[in-house]
């Protein structure tokens, strides 16, 4: 049976991935399932500690990616978190990097009503690429994608053009199941 493509979406906080992952999982022609890793951390303890200052888990990578491992291998997912560089490159199929105005997303940061530090780290990221270079030196050129996040018309583009990516994928796997 053909398998279901696994995609990551990840950006700096902020950048809109959960937003883009939510529309894809309902408008994508394969059905994917939508893992919010953070709350996935949360929800299943995946975490050492919690840090107050930073508002931030300390994240217990050896139990996440065992918790993952069978969703991921199993194929027909989502993974949306802010870093990629933990998933293993025989994982995604495609890897997408939300990317926003820095001014842009300090406001929305702001509106979630991070602590200034944690606006301040983020947006300092976002400036120097730090989650689009992780992507970058962690898989293949030809999987990792960046599209611009910032307004309702880029995420319409965006899950549209993700949606034609997928319909490609699935022919290209149908007719490699039918052995041309
Ligand atoms: P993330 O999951 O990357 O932290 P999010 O999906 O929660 O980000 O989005 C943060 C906020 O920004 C949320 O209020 C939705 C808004 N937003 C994100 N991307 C957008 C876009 N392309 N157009 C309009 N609003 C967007």
């Amino acid at each position: 049976m053909t398998k279901s493509p696994v995609i990551v979406i990840t950006g700096t906080p902020g950048t809109g991935k959960t937003t883009h992952a939510q529309m894809l999982a309902e408008e994508s022609p394969v059905p994917l399932k939508h893992i919010n890793v953070g709350d996935l951390i949360k929800e299943k303890g995946l975490y050492e500690e919690y840090d107050e200052e930073w508002q931030s888990y300390t994240v217990d990578e050896d139990k996440l990616l065992d918790e993952l491992e069978p969703l991921a291998s199993a194929g027909g997912v989502i993974l949306d978190w802010h870093t990629c560089d933990l998933f293993p490159e025989r994982w995604p199929d495609l890897v997408v990097v939300l990317r926003c105005d820095h001014t842009k997303l300090w406001d929305r940061l702001e509106k979630r009503g991070y602590p200034l530090r944690k606006i301040q780290e983020n947006n300092e990221a976002e400036i120097m690429e730090v989650v689009a270079d992780e992507a970058r030196s962690s898989y293949p050129a030809e999987i990792v994608v960046e599209l611009k996040s910032e307004g309702t018309d880029d995420l319409e583009a965006n899950i549209a053009s993700i949606t034609e990516w997928i319909k490609a994928w699935k022919e290209q796997h149908t007719s490699d199941d039918n052995g041309s």
